[in-house]
Order: C-alpha cells, then sequence, then structure tokens
C-alpha cells in the first residue's frame, strides 16, 4: 500500500453494506462487508427487512451501527483511512427516512464528539419514525392510484417523472404514511431517500436529495428538474418543506465530519460525494458513454443505458444521470430472465437424457442457441412462466410462424419442431425484446437494413407506435453484460448478436459494481471539483478504466443484427395478442 490517496465506496444494500476502497490506479484495495442479519443479530431481521404482509422495512439504526462496524473493520485490517481523499456510495433506491425535528441538533453532535457510537448521538429521538420503508414492501397501491390520477394516468406521470407510479417509489410511500400515519408525518421534520441519509451522517447535518436518486420518487420533475408541485400537494402543503426544498446539485456535499476524523482516522480534508441510488451506481462502474448498454443477465434481466433523450415510458424508468449533465440513465427491469431460461434447459436435459435431470448443465441449450442450421426463420415465441413488466402481461408461453415478407402471424402452434428451437427462440426474444425497448433511446447509428422490409410498417411495442424504419438504425454503440447468465457464451453471442452493438461487445465479472461506482463518482467528483482535472466523468473513466479486468466477447456481426430486422413486426404483432 505504497499509492498516496484512497477513495471509499459505500454500498448500503438491503441485506449489507459494503464499503470497497481503490487507490489512484482505480485498483481494488481492500473491502470490507457488514451482513445485516448475520453480524447484527440484535435487529433481527431477516434479510435485512422486516415483513408483515405487504409491508416491508428495515430498521434505521441498523444501517448507523453498521457504518460505525465496517470502519472498525477497515481499522483493524490497519487500513489508513487517514489518506482517503473523498467518498461517495450507492444506496438501495426508494427507502425514505423519517427525521424529526431533533435531528438536525443531534447530527451536529457529530462534529465535535467521537466518544460513544453514532446510535447514541443519532439515536430513537432523531427519527420521527424508527423503519424506513424498502424497495421491497408493495402495500401502496391505493396511492399509486391517486398518484396517477393526479396528473392524468400513467403515461402523463412517466412523462413527468420518468417512470410511471410503482410501489416502491418514495411518493406513494410517502403519502401511505401521511394518510395511514399523520402523527408520524406531522412529527417529520425532514425525509431522506437512503442515499440522502447517508450522505448526513457522514457530513454531519442534513443534506438534500441526490438529484439523481430523488428521480425514483413518482415526485420530481424531470425535464424541469424540480418538484412538481401538483403531486407534492397531492401528498401535503408541508412535503416540500420536508423535503428541503429541491435536490442538491453540488458535485461535494461537504467534508467528513469529525466523528469520523477522531474515531476512524479520517483526514478532516475528507470530501463527502453525494451517494446515489445502486443502479446509478452501477452505471457509474463501468466506462459507460452515451449509446451503450449494459445488459445485467441475472435471475431477472435488467437493462441500464446511457442517453441524451428524454423517451420516457410507463414499461421503464428514466433516471437523471449522476454524473453526467444533460444525459439519462434508463433501466428496463424483465421478471423473466435466467429462470425461465432455465425451465427449457431442464425440460430439454430431461427429453435428450432418457428423463434423467442432468443438473445445471447448459450444453445442450447452448448448442441448440448457437445452432444456424435450423429451419427457424419465420419462428418466434415469447416465455413468460412469470407475469412480465415489458410487456406488461400475464404469464404465458405462445409459439407462433410469421410470414417472413410481411412479418403477419399466420399459425399459432403448440410447439416447434423439438425443444431446441425453444432454447433458440427463448434466447433470441429476449434479447429482441431489449433491443426495440431501447431502440427510442438510442441516437441513429448510420447503418442500414439489407432486407427488403416494408418500412412504413407500424410497429407497436407498449406505449410507442411508430413506423418500422424508426427501429432499423438504432444500435449501441457498445454492450455490456454482467451477472449470472453472462458467464454463458453462447447466451451472451445471441444477445450481441440481435442488440448489433457497433462497437464492441463485452463482459465483466464483478460482485462489486454498485460500491465500485461509488468510488468512481468520488474520485471523478473530488477531481473534477477541486481543478485538477476538467475532462467529463465518462472520457475520465474510459482514459482510466482497469481494461484489462474487461473480455472482449464477440465481434461486431452486423450480418446476424440485419437477420433479426425481420422479426420486429412479427414481435409488435405477437405481443399484441396478450394480455
Ligand atoms: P441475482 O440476479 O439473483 O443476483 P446472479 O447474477 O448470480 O443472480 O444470476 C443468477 C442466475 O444466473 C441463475 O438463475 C442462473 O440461471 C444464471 N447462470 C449462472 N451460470 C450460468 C450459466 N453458465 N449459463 C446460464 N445461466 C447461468
Ligand atoms: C430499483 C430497485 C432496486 C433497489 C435495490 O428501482 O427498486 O434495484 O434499488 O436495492
Amino acid at each position: 500500500m505504497s499509492q498516496d490517496s484512497y477513495y471509499l465506496g459505500f454500498d448500503l444494500s438491503t441485506q449489507q453494506l459494503k464499503c470497497l476502497a481503490i487507490d489512484q490506479d482505480l485498483k481494488i484495495v481492500h473491502s470490507e462487508t457488514v451482513e445485516f442479519e448475520k453480524d447484527l443479530p440484535n435487529y433481527r431481521t431477516k434479510k435485512g427487512v422486516y415483513i408483515r404482509g405487504d409491508t416491508i422495512e428495515c430498521p434505521v439504526a441498523m444501517w448507523l451501527e453498521a457504518l460505525d462496524l465496517v470502519l472498525s473493520k477497515y481499522c483493524k485490517a490497519g487500513f489508513p483511512l487517514e489518506k482517503v481523499v473523498a467518498v461517495s456510495g450507492s444506496c438501495q433506491q426508494h427507502g425514505s427516512v423519517y427525521w424529526s425535528s431533533q435531528a438536525e441538533a443531534l447530527l451536529s453532535q457529530l462534529n465535535n464528539e467521537s466518544e460513544k457510537d453514532l446510535v447514541h448521538y443519532v439515536g430513537p429521538a432523531a427519527f420521527a419514525r424508527q423503519t424506513a420503508p424498502n424497495w421491497q414492501d408493495h402495500s401502496t397501491a391505493k396511492q399509486c392510484q391517486e398518484f396517477e390520477q393526479c396528473v392524468g394516468g400513467p403515461e402523463n406521470l412517466a412523462q413527468l417523472t420518468g417512470s410511471r407510479a410503482h410501489f416502491r417509489f418514495t411518493g406513494p410511500q410517502i403519502l401511505k404514511i401521511a394518510e395511514l400515519e399523520p402523527e408520524t408525518y406531522k412529527k417529520t421534520n425532514t425525509i431522506s431517500l437512503v442515499s440522502s441519509f447517508l450522505t448526513s451522517v457522514l457530513v454531519g447535518h442534513l443534506v438534500e436529495l441526490e438529484e439523481a436518486d430523488a428521480c425514483g420518487m413518482n415526485l420530481y420533475d424531470i425535464r424541469e428538474r424540480k418538484f412538481n408541485n401538483e403531486l407534492l400537494h397531492l401528498i401535503g402543503d408541508s412535503c416540500k418543506q420536508k423535503l428541503m426544498g429541491a435536490p442538491m446539485k453540488a458535485m461535494i456535499a461537504g467534508k467528513i465530519c469529525e466523528y469520523f476524523t477522531q474515531k476512524y482516522g479520517f483526514s478532516a480534508d475528507c470530501k463527502v460525494s453525494p451517494m446515489t441510488g445502486d443502479n446509478l451506481a452501477t452505471i457509474c462502474s463501468l466506462p459507460l458513454r452515451k449509446d451503450d448498454v449494459l445488459v445485467s443477465l441475472g435471475t431477472s434481466t435488467t437493462v441500464l443505458l446511457v442517453t441524451d433523450k428524454y423517451h420516457p415510458s410507463p414499461n421503464y424508468h428514466l433516471f437523471i444521470h449522476p454524473t453526467l449533465p444533460n444525459h439519462y440513465m434508463g433501466m428496463i427491469c424483465y421478471c423473466n430472465g435466467s429462470l425461465a431460461r432455465e425451465k427449457i434447459r431442464d425440460q430439454l436435459n430431461k427429453e435428450r437424457a432418457n428423463n434423467t435431470e442432468n443438473d445445471n448443465d447448459w450444453t445442450l441449450f447452448n448448442q441448440a442457441v448457437l445452432d444456424d442450421s435450423k429451419d427457424d426463420d419465420n419462428e418466434l415465441g415469447v416465455y413468460f412462466p412469470l407475469g412480465e413488466i415489458v410487456p406488461s402481461v400475464k404469464a404465458v408461453d405462445k409459439r407462433v410462424l410469421f410470414n417472413a415478407k410481411t412479418g403477419k402471424i399466420e399459425q399459432v402452434v403448440g410447439k416447434f419442431a423439438d425443444l431446441t428451437h425453444d432454447a433458440k427462440n427463448i434466447v433470441e426474444s429476449q434479447a429482441l425484446s431489449c433491443r426495440v425497448r431501447i431502440s427510442p433511446l438510442l441516437s441513429d447509428s448510420n447503418t442500414k437494413s439489407q432486407k427488403n422490409l416494408d418500412e412504413d410498417t407500424i410497429v407497436k411495442f407498449d406505449y410507442d407506435e411508430s413506423p418500422l424504419r424508426e427501429y432499423l438504425n438504432k444500435r449501441p454503440e457498445r454492450t455490456f453484460f454482467v451477472g449470472g447468465a453472462s458467464k454463458n457464451g453462447a447466451i451472451v453471442k445471441k444477445f450481441a448478436q440481435v442488440i448489433g452493438a457497433t462497437k464492441g461487445n463485452f463482459r465483466l465479472d464483478t460482485p462489486n459494481s454498485c460500491a465500485l461506482g461509488g468510488c468512481y463518482k468520488a474520485m471523478w467528483s473530488f477531481l473534477y471539483d477541486s481543478n485538477k482535472i476538467t475532462v467529463p466523468f465518462d472520457k475520465f473513466l474510459n482514459d482510466n478504466f482497469p481494461w484489462h479486468v474487461m473480455e472482449n466477447i464477440s465481434d461486431i456481426d452486423n450480418e446476424s443484427w440485419d437477420r433479426y430486422n425481420t422479426k420486429i413486426v412479427p414481435l409488435s404483432e405477437l405481443e399484441k395478442t396478450l394480455s
């Protein structure tokens, strides 16, 4: 550890608090984790939360204890915290913390005291409510309706705030508390998101919300960059004041307070860059520029991308980008990802291995995915064992044959020639769904389809209706694959072919995305704010990224990309038949 400067990134997630350190060459040098259920059993959480029916919450004091614990682990390991120049981090999105009128005075003790623990200074009296709603909560159906009605429906709410109403989003959560716990709401002086809660504790006074994370509330007018008054009024006239008026736009929230310098040896000059939401930190963990896409192939599939187009839809989310001015992060979440593929893998293994289970072996599935000799150019299938978010439909499997010239569906079939067709078709249609949904958020790629297609045909995906032409020229520049199934070469190759990036496809095996994004945000914000660099975040990260950790997984494949253009109209037709 001969380096001079370090940067810390926290990741305050549902089940744990991680703290990662990088050096000035962006190399990870240390990591410590506190697991809530295991390391703080006195809170009696199950996987970090309390579940009461539809209501899911987290004890706020547990996060304070976790912060002390994770930093004391750093000290025990002998890590030179005095050399940490800046900290930032990521937090679970949408959760809200309800501070009392005493909060500011109690937090201010952290500016000159450190003998006791955080929970002693920032004790129960600092909070009007001891628990914070968690993003898994789904108790706000009524309030979501009220939000959408207030502005004239889901499309309008998405236009305004980047998302339609969602159970977990903070606005409906606050409304629920105002309606069902009026005394608590009245006693609440300030409302933080989990991210601004952690920033406030680190700087020793209450700070405004971080602007990108504030887009996960259904309250923030993204184009106007201010809270929407109608929605604030729906909750109550004092709501704006409780949210501290407007989010913070500064890169640095302040210096770390004395509690941390005295107790853990941080330098008094250590800067705190506002914590952001975990998905927002994830896009900061990779050198993503405009028109780059991150596909996370976990249990579910999540697509994150960087765009300068504000094109909201009720079926996905747009957030202000945390580090790139005038850019947004698009986020599309699918329910049916790995589990749907596993189901077909298992059926295939069972059929081919004389009915004996061949657990977790992807060999047959992968052979089928990459087999281009099949006569399947007119086949399409959707496989949703769970109800799907995009498109918003109930659980269904549906297979069709279509006319390759017109794109019209000619026949609905119960099964294809054999299960290998399903293996190929599920991966193709999952990837094609990503492709058509990211399309409106991408710039023109200046490529042209060689297929003889009727470009005037109207296609409809979710709420978007436009000529096929609009889809034929939109390709991302680079696609990055992460998550469990990105290990699978066949699946990522097929996704790469269909999505059709023009400048490369990469794969990264990383367990640290959120915390690492926090480290990079801390580093860039500090250097930029102190005039040590002048380049924007995306250029900084592209120039300094440790590219050796990234695997370049497949070449640009224009021909394959073009082949899938013929499946856009049929997919639109097929989705129209689902409900
Ligand atoms: P989570 O999203 O729950 O954090 P992961 O990112 O670890 O989970 O992804 C888990 C999923 O990855 C599993 O459901 C599994 O199907 C899938 N997976 C893991 N390895 C492979 C593989 N070699 N091929 C295809 N899928 C895989
Ligand atoms: C995003 C969301 C989750 C949480 C998980 O909208 O709800 O990803 O942020 O921590």
